[in-house]
């Protein structure tokens, strides 16, 4: 016993068994203002396609949801049916943003056991929930600010999305635009914050430190910020974690707190294998992307040497490349989906790079802080 426990204490070494074993990424939750709304432009904007709705009509009273999804990824809009909920408090304080990043275990008696006897503070005690579909088991910790995780363990059930939620089909369903599932999820923490969540995700998750980024690597004339890459034991789950530095005007992490209230996710990264559809589709959808200079990509070869596309082609989407040891990926990043400067999305495509764009960070924190100067927040 005592073998085990010395051994479960070092998840650094790469040779224990894993306390928190993850499958992937279950759903993502955001509570939002008007969930239908939201639902309509993940469908519209990002090719999301309808899958379930619980509220009023399933025996909800002081909330409604709905769920899209496109290949792996589940995205659960929530909004609250009346004043006073900590739903509606959530969105006042933050705006529309991510509340829950579920993950999929076998057993979410024993995450919660795990975690919570590592320190994790508790947020939901493991509950079962049932309907004709079978059960699930979910329970739930929380991490910075006020996201939380929940762990959820669906091998016994077979309904739709989870017990108490419908099948949810509405005529409207525009096509996918080949986003496959999630590939690394970023939170930004506050001054000084950072090692605490890396400590975090290491003591409690079990997870280990891929790599770090310091503000030489990543601060610009004014952004900067540090950020650690942590990873669970499979490597399907990826937390980057960033905290703002200083730098010469203000950094785009303190920006993101001061407009989400505190440590939040500040964005999304979805997968897709075919970058240059993906993104012409959610362009013709009028989704916005940050705009790097057309110098970018008058020296991209030397950079990053032989690749697939067509530069032109990256060129006129405004796609980004980076080249690490193992391959090459390509990046681009959305503005801010809602009124606050807080979450956006990143859709990645991988070829054999398992790195994150460092290369691009002083383009694309360039462009951010252009759109800061728009927004006279810098
Ligand atoms: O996830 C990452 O680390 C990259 C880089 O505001 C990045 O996508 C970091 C901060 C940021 C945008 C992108
Ligand atoms: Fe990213």
């Amino acid at each position: 016993m005592e073998t085990t426990a010395t051994i479960e204490a070092k998840p650094e070494n790469g040779t224990e068994t894993d306390f928190l074993p993850l499958n992937g990424t279950d759903y993502i939750e955001l509570y939002v203002a008007n969930a239908l709304q939201s639902a309509h432009y993940f469908q519209t904007a990002f090719g999301f396609q309808p899958l379930a709705h619980a509220g009023l009509e399933t025996g909800w009273r002081d909330r409604e949801s709905y769920v899209v999804v496109q290949g792996k990824i589940r995205l659960v809009l929530t909004s609250p049916l009346h004043g006073g909920t900590e739903i509606g408090r959530h969105i006042d304080q933050h705006g529309d943003g991510v509340r829950v990043v579920a993950l999929w275990v076998d057993d979410a008696t024993r995450a919660y056991e795990e975690t919570t006897r590592r320190g994790a503070k508790p947020y939901l005690k493991p509950t079962r929930e049932e309907d004709a579909g079978g059960f699930v088991v979910r329970s739930g910790i929380h991490t910075y600010g006020d996201t939380v995780h929940v762990f959820v363990e669906r091998g016994h059930y077979t309904g739709i999305f989870l017990p108490d939620y419908q099948e949810w089909k509405p005529e409207h369903r525009p096509q996918e635009v080949g986003l496959h599932y999630v590939d690394h999820m970023v939170g930004n923490v506050g001054w000084n914050e950072m090692n605490t969540w890396v400590n975090f995700y290491a003591n409690v998750m079990g997870f280990r430190q891929l790599v770090s980024f310091d503000d030489k690597d990543i601060s610009t004339d004014y952004t900067a910020l540090m950020s650690k890459v942590m990873s669970n034991g499979n490597g399907r789950i990826k937390f980057p974690i960033n905290e703002p530095a200083e730098g010469k005007k203000k950094s785009q992490v303190e920006e993101y707190l001061d407009f989400y209230g505190g440590p939040g996710v500040q964005h999304i990264a979805v997968a897709t294998d075919d970058i240059v559809k993906t993104v012409t589709d959610l362009r013709h959808r009028n989704v916005e992307f940050l705009k790097v200079p057309d110098a970018y990509y008058d020296d991209l070869l030397d950079r990053v040497g032989q690749i697939d596309e067509e530069i032109n082609a990256l060129r006129s989407l405004g796609i980004l490349v980076d080249r690490d040891d193992e391959g090459y990926l390509l990046q681009i990043f959305t503005k801010p989906i809602g009124p606050r400067p807080t979450l956006f999305f990143e859709i990645i495509q991988r070829k054999g790079a398992k790195s994150f764009g460092k290369g691009n960070f002083k383009a694309l924190f360039e462009a951010i802080e252009h759109e800061q100067e728009l927004r006279g927040t810098l």
